[in-house]
């Protein structure tokens, strides 16, 4: 796919189709139970961040980064998750919390677009946004 411009407003796009949204998160939440006890544990989870690619943005602070920032810095990420502190991520909770995060992203990202290099197996979330609308505006043509 090559470069892409993104805004606040595909992410947002992206989020708001309640359908496309939730067949997205349940895929990844799928991916990301490793051992398929329909929760996500707190390694399950930091994995996914790890290769998640939200923090893309975020890497070159995570090298400068000692190990035991980083492991607080999951354990709030996965409190953030674990509404009812059960001590696992339920779905509903990962579908609700990645809301959250996505919508945290759209504002960030605001109506200033972006450039964004995207390769054509990448699936990210913003990949996934980006597809969306263009399906969506190549439906309009
Ligand atoms: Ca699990």
């Amino acid at each position: 796919m090559g470069v892409v411009i993104i805004d606040g407003s595909t992410v947002q796009a992206f989020v708001g189709d309640d359908e496309q949204f939730k067949k997205s998160m349940d895929e990844h939440f799928a991916a990301l139970d490793i051992n398929n006890d329909g929760v996500l544990s707190r390694s399950e989870l930091r994995k996914a961040f790890e290769s998640f690619r939200l923090m893309e943005t975020d890497c070159e602070v995570d090298v400068a980064t000692p190990p035991e920032e980083l492991t607080s810095l999951y354990d709030s990420i996965f409190d953030k998750f674990d509404c009812d502190k059960s001590g696992a991520v339920e779905i509903d909770e990962f579908r609700s919390e990645m809301k959250k995060i996505m919508l945290a992203i759209a504002d960030g990202l605001g109506s200033l677009p972006i450039q964004m290099a995207l390769e054509d197996d990448d699936q990210s979330f913003l990949k996934q946004a980006v597809d969306l609308e263009a399906s969506k505006s190549k439906n309009q043509l």
